[in-house]
């Protein structure tokens, strides 16, 4: 997604909001087949049955509550904060006639037993990881957010934030991280000193969409407001009062000075891998190069004659803990695929049942009509 208007070009007012050639092929597709005129909106904001949408360029509808008109089964089908939709308007209200295809998502693993995988962001062109210098780093947790944005299809980008605070630890600290990251660019960061924020503020282009993932206090909104200049986002040090929730809620697609895009989606305490297990094998690139130079196929990388993994970490090339946790990962993920496939079996079953049931209820009903 790298087309984006120039000076010389008139700019289309969705431009601000990250309507790329993709979105408006998607949108051109539903809005040539509808009866009704529509026009694209971004959501900003999930909402029950709906979604908070933005529209350019129409008074007072910046943010205009948006009904579902068609009531879905599956909640990933529903508006989530990213989402490019079709709407129209219906007396006062936006109704959302269509969620246009999404690229870039960001999924939470359905973790209950019957829970589905929820949609936190769509159309994401980047994540930023951020990791605090002064807190490990936690590689472990690095790993599993990479994991998660090459699955949905984003480019990863890490932050290490709060770069001041690791004193002489820094090169360090900046050396581990580099070494999990591999694919991803590392940036190192301060929103307090200023450091590295004109790198990174060069790679926010105008039209991106970015999330940023952490941990709580990890940085993340302090480092938004410093790559701005503007308090955009609420920090630690700002009270939690009900009109500061009230305003996140409404700031849910940030527009940065310099144009891009900043979804700001709720925290994610707990990181899943996904079923997918092609981001935990992206993110564990370093280790399949070796791992492709085994001499059996079926390696499993443990004691196997001419393992090339092993000889990585004899010869001190690849860290024996990366191995522990790419193993660990890739357990998950495959558990975390098996679980969802049961669940899409178990959902099937039951819409084949609400079939049976409501044709031999019609069944029913038309012999007693009969009678
Ligand atoms: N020393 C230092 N503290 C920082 C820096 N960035 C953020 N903080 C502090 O870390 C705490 C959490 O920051 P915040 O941006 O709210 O983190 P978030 O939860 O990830 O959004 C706040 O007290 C910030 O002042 C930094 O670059 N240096
Ligand atoms: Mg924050
Ligand atoms: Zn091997």
């Amino acid at each position: 997604m790298t087309t984006h208007s120039t000076s010389s070009t008139p700019s289309h007012p969705l431009d601000s909001l990250g309507w790329t050639p993709r979105v408006e092929a998607a949108f051109d597709a539903v809005a040539l087949s509808s009866e009704h005129v529509l026009l694209p909106a971004r959501v900003s904001a999930a909402r029950r049955g709906g979604a908070e949408i933005r529209l350019p360029g129409i008074r007072d509808a910046a943010f205009a509550p948006a009904v579902r008109r068609a009531a879905h089964t599956d909640p990933a089908a529903a508006p989530c904060s990213g989402d490019w939709v079709a709407v129209r308007r219906s007396g006062d209200d936006w109704l959302v006639e269509a969620v246009l295809e999404r690229a870039g998502t960001l999924v939470r693993q359905g973790v209950a037993k019957d829970s589905h995988d929820q949609v936190l962001a769509a159309n994401v062109d980047y994540v930023l990881i951020c990791e605090a210098a002064d807190q490990g780093p936690n590689v472990g947790r690095l790993e599993r957010f990479l994991s998660l944005v090459w699955a949905g299809g984003a480019t990863p980008v890490v932050a290490i934030t709060k770069a001041e605070l690791a004193g002489d630890r820094l090169p360090e600290v900046v050396e581990l991280v580099e070494s999990v990251s591999s694919g991803a660019d590392v940036h190192t960061v301060s929103a307090h000193t200023g450091q590295g924020l004109e790198a990174l503020a060069a790679r926010l282009r105008p039209g991106t969409t970015w999330v940023l993932l952490g941990t709580s206090g990890a940085g993340k909104s302090s480092l938004v407001n410093a790559v701005s200049g503007h308090a955009l986002m609420d920090t630690g040090e700002i009270r939690h009062d009900k009109r500061g929730r009230h305003t996140t809620t409404h700031r849910q697609l940030l527009a940065l000075p310099g144009g891009a895009l900043v979804l700001d989606i709720p925290g994610v305490r707990r990181i899943d891998v996904p079923g997918d297990e092609s981001g935990v094998d992206r993110t564990f690139s370093d280790v399949l190069a070796h791992a492709e130079r085994c001499r059996f196929r079926d390696c499993v990388h443990d004691a196997e004659p001419g393992c090339a993994v092993q000889a990585a970490i004899d010869e001190g090339e690849l860290d024996a803990r990366r191995l522990a946790r790419w193993n660990r990962l890739r357990r998950e993920s495959e558990w975390n695929r098996s679980r969802g496939d049961h669940r899409v079996r178990e959902e099937r079953t039951r819409q084949w049942k609400a079939l049976d049931k409501a044709a031999r209820d019609a069944g029913r009903r038309k012999r007693g009509h009969h009678h």
